[in-house]
């Protein structure tokens, strides 16, 4: 039976019958303090509004509200700000999907549905922080300055991203689920043994995932090292509710952000679809991390309402119910309401904003069909730091055996 190590008090798990109880006591009933297994399901994902310790500082019909611990003090300019950051990254989200139906690109990873989980994080970082995402975070490469384009060759198979995480303080995009979070943690150590953390000049890094990755040892790796190093790090889960067509209850058993407890730092759930509530909480969990307080969890509760990927039909695993509900809390659309309603934004900004985004739409789509194929001796290029012999011996057996299959006659069997 599992105790407390404290304590050294015994406990069962919500839900979950106790293995070493008397046959004939049978399972318990249901109360509040053991819920039944479907009750805590019920719990952690049919929760229209997140439950209690939701933060939320824009309802979803567009209602500006207060929280006691978060909140911001943003301008109407600031304000008409991210709501332009939301349309035209949503806009190059569709024109993504578009794409790979025109057969231009290999595969889009949709953002549909987390804009204001992306823009309010994206937008509490500072240009001296670091970000590590993984493949769906375009809203956040857009905040770190990344031109839209330069995601294009990931996607068309033509190059491994075309930006410098250096100079633009955010990584290239992480494929294989996790592991960005240890790549995160090292760097965010790193900052911390540099000094680089203390005050309000100090540094911080932000981890992306989704509600998937929490269930891989990478990350729960990440979370240990990173709280007994105290490392500035800002693990910001995207708990879109699905991973491919996993559900989240076979990630989890207790909301998210609960998880934190359990290494050691805190855990806060902000509603995903409220660009405010997630710069707010994006911007306290920074600070403490540059401040030297260590980690914190952030679980920005949201929805995926595309699908997966490109190459997944979401209709095959889940109800339309589902996303009919998520549709009525919309993040750009509250937003939209939030300005007009309050004056801060008037029909012609909102105007101006879908000119732009049909510009910014048309440029994209140019600059694909424009790309140039890179050569196939490509993939020797910048695979280490370091010149390699043995990649320049590849390289050029390659360059010598595409020499030799020229000299062939066409049709030539070989
Ligand atoms: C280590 C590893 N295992 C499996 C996969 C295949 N895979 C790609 S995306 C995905 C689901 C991830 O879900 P989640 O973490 O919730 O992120 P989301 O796609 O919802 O943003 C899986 C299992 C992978 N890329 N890497
Ligand atoms: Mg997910």
């Amino acid at each position: 039976m599992p105790s407390n190590i404290r304590t050294g008090e015994h406990w069962t798990r919500p839900g979950h019958l106790d293995p070493h109880a008397p046959a004939e006591t049978g399972p318990p009933a249901a109360t509040a303090a053991t819920p039944t297994r479907e009750q805590v399901i019920a719990g952690l994902r049919a929760t229209s509004e997140g439950g209690a310790d939701l933060v939320q500082l824009l309802t979803p019909e567009g209602e500006r509200v207060s929280h006691p611990e978060f909140d911001v003090d943003v301008s109407a300019e600031q304000l008409r700000g991210l709501y332009r950051d939301m349309v035209l990254i949503r806009r190059v989200d569709q024109e993504g999907n578009a794409l790979q139906r025109q057969g231009q690109l290999g595969i889009w990873v949709p953002l549909l549905g987390q804009e204001a989980a992306q823009i309010g994080a994206g937008r509490a970082l500072r240009s001296t922080d670091m970000a590590f995402p993984s493949y769906r975070e375009h809203g956040v490469a857009w905040c770190r300055g990344i031109d839209p384009t330069e995601l294009l060759g990931i996607f068309r198979g033509a190059d491994h991203g075309s930006w410098d995480p250096g100079s633009t303080g955010f990584h290239l995009y992480t494929i294989v689920i996790g592991n960005q979070c240890l790549n995160a943690t090292g760097y965010a150590m790193g900052q911390r043994f540099e000094g680089r953390v203390g005050d309000d000049a100090g540094e911080a890094t932000m981890a992306f995932f989704g509600d998937g990755a929490t269930s891989q040892g990478d990350v729960h790796e990440a979370m240990v090292w990173s709280a007994v190093y105290d490392a500035p790090l800002v693990f910001f889960c995207q708990n879109n509710q699905w991973a491919i067509s996993e559900p989240l209850e076979r990630q989890t058993r207790v909301p998210l952000h609960q998880r934190a407890d359990g290494y050691g730092f805190r855990g806060v759930r902000v509603d995903g679809n409220d660009v405010l509530a997630s710069l707010a909480v994006s911007r306290w969990a920074l600070d403490e991390a540059r401040h030297g307080n260590g980690p914190v969890l952030v679980e920005a509760f949201t929805y995926r309402m595309g699908a997966h990927t490109t190459s997944d039909d979401a209709t095959r695993y889940r109800l339309d119910d589902e996303l009919e509900t998520w549709k009525l809390k919309d993040p750009v659309e509250r937003l939209r309401v939030h300005l007009l309603r309050s004056g801060s934004g008037d029909q012609q900004f909102l105007d101006q904003v879908d000119a732009e985004a049909d510009e910014l739409a048309e440029r994209f789509r140019r600059y694909c069909f424009d790309m140039p194929e890179p050569p196939p001796e490509r993939i020797f290029s910048e695979v280490y730091a370091e010149p390699s012999p043995p990649v320049e011996q590849q390289r050029s057996d390659y360059l010598a055996y595409l020499a030799d299959f020229a000299d062939q006659p066409a049709g030539g069997v070989r």
